[in-house]
């Protein structure tokens, strides 16, 4: 029998072993067994050799008109949505999301490519009256050289291209580290844009830990920008690593969002959005609906159908159509579930309403399978009421009218995303200027983040940039103010003109 491939870095339009000759295997979540493929174990090494193939690609690849770099990710676009099954089914079996939502993921991939894609023919300045006669002026973004991408392995392929597209169509170079679980993801659309015309060097992939491979890339003095989705703790370190060169950085971290439901909701559509928003992607989402703050005159209505529809949830492999919800990535994304379902059930009136362990026995045996968990009765001062879980957890919290229901909104570290459900317009309206996160919705999830809004959030959860819509391309550019003087003659700003 065939063992399973190996996959390698790529360096300067190459695919190269690292130079440590170690690998690591990329292993299926929902069966253990499945090695998905063998991967490089790279270090500082490989990362210089990746940093030096951008920084010198950088020279050409900014003059290239962004209309023609446009066109290079249209194929690159075009050819993603015939292989759209294909990446589907390499994503579910490395990283468990169910195939409806990883094809979900590509086509978030699709849709980021075709926008940035775009913006090859726009990328507006402004042009300004000059306070002088005989003088112009105008504004022009410049590319900031060799950007670092460090993606997660929620969003194998849709958060990479979130990040990689605006780099690329703006003129920088790329040198992107996939999450160690998720690799192929990042192989595939890598490979992809080798193959659609991405000239060397302008893209690169390196492989491994974030100690090894992320530490070197994002402390090198030759990187303009690092752009990074993950935990509010490494974040934090990224950004104090990137302090003393002032780097530009990118942070996307934690969430722990909420839906509100008021006593007027349509009580079944709140429950078919909390079902979707707490346990889609297994709640490994940093949009997951992990608080429900509802009304308490709905409350128990609200709970008693939920739990039902929560405690249905068919749970298995993601490659069998009729699952709803795969495994946690990892071992220790389970173990670190588990841990909170134990304090949950530790923590002083907080009640288990279903779940609350990982499923064994038969297939089970072979994958990291945790139980959709509710917790009722759920108050600010619990720890599952304020960290982040990531994974199927959610908490039931009650609340006494629409401004407690703020209140709680609002008592939380991060602010990322919320939601109402009502039917008060009035409400709906207060609700979206009350509660201070990067994205609301109203009667909806907390899920669903279209890539033609800017995506982040405010407090704990980013620092003030955002991805996608033209709103990426601020990360990934500066601006440059241009005056051009016709007059011939030295006119002095604001002192010729009085
Ligand atoms: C994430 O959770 O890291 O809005 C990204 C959403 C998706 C993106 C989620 N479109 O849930």
């Amino acid at each position: 029998m065939r063992g399973p491939k190996a996959y390698k870095n790529f360096i300067k339009g190459e695919w190269v072993k690292s130079r440590t000759n170690k690998t690591f295997e990329d292993i299926n979540p929902a069966n253990t067994d499945d090695v998905v493929g063998i991967f490089q174990q790279s270090d500082q090494r490989d990362v210089n050799d990746a940093l030096n193939a951008a920084a010198e690609a950088y020279k050409k690849w900014r003059l290239v008109p962004a209309p023609k770099r446009g066109e290079i990710l249209y194929r690159v676009a075009q050819r993603i949505v015939k292989d759209k099954e294909r990446l589907s089914r390499d994503m579910t079996r490395e990283m468990g999301k169910v195939l409806v939502e990883t094809r979900g993921d590509v086509q978030e991939a699709i849709d980021m490519t075709f926008y940035m894609a775009g913006e090859g023919r726009r990328q507006f300045g402004q042009t300004i009256p000059s306070e002088l006669p005989e003088k112009y002026a105008m504004t022009m973004r410049q590319p900031l050289g060799v950007c670092v991408m460090i993606t997660p392995w929620n969003f194998p392929m849709a958060i990479p291209s979130w990040k990689m597209m605006p780099a690329l169509i703006m003129g920088n170079t790329v040198v992107v580290k996939p999450a160690t679980d998720t690799p192929l993801s990042v192989f595939n659309l890598v490979q992809i844009m080798h193959e659609e015309g991405i000239p060397a060097g302008v893209v690169n992939m390196v492989t491994g830990s974030g100690g090894a491979v992320g530490m070197p890339l994002i402390n090198d003095k030759r990187v303009g920008c690092i752009s990074f989705t993950g935990s509010t703790e490494i974040g934090r370190k990224i950004s104090e690593a990137c302090a003393p060169e002032f780097k530009h950085c990118h942070l996307e971290m934690g969430g722990k969002n909420c839906i509100m439901i008021m006593d007027d909701a349509n009580i079944d559509l709140a429950v078919d959005g909390a079902l979707w928003g707490a346990f889609g992607t297994t709640g490994q989402r940093c949009t997951a609906s992990s608080r429900i703050i509802i009304h308490k005159k709905v409350y128990n209505k609200f709970a008693a159908k939920f739990v039902e529809r929560v405690k249905s949830l068919k749970v298995g492999d993601g490659l069998d159509p009729s699952i709803q919800m795969g495994p946690a990535v990892s071992e220790s994304q389970m173990n670190s579930v588990l841990d909170y379902m134990r304090i949950g059930k530790e923590e002083d009136g907080a009640k288990l309403l279903c779940g609350g362990g990982r499923f064994t026995g038969g297939k089970y045996n072979k994958g990291w399978f945790t139980m959709p968990t509710v917790f009722g009765d759920v108050r600010p001062g619990m720890r599952i009421f304020h960290e982040e879980i990531f994974g199927s957890v959610t908490d039931l919290i009650p609340a006494k009218d629409y401004d407690e229901a703020i209140e709680l909104a609002n008592n939380c570290a991060y602010g990322l995303s919320a939601s109402i459900y009502t039917q008060d317009i009035n409400l709906a309206f207060r609700a979206m200027r009350d509660v201070y996160t990067g994205i609301f919705y109203v009667n909806a999830p907390t899920i669903g983040a279209e890539t033609h809004l800017p995506f982040g959030g405010t407090k704990h959860t980013g620092n003030g940039h955002r991805e996608a819509c033209v709103q990426a391309l601020e990360v990934f550019s500066e601006w440059k103010s241009v005056y051009v003087d016709f007059s011939g003659t030295i006119q002095r700003a604001q002192i010729d003109n009085i």
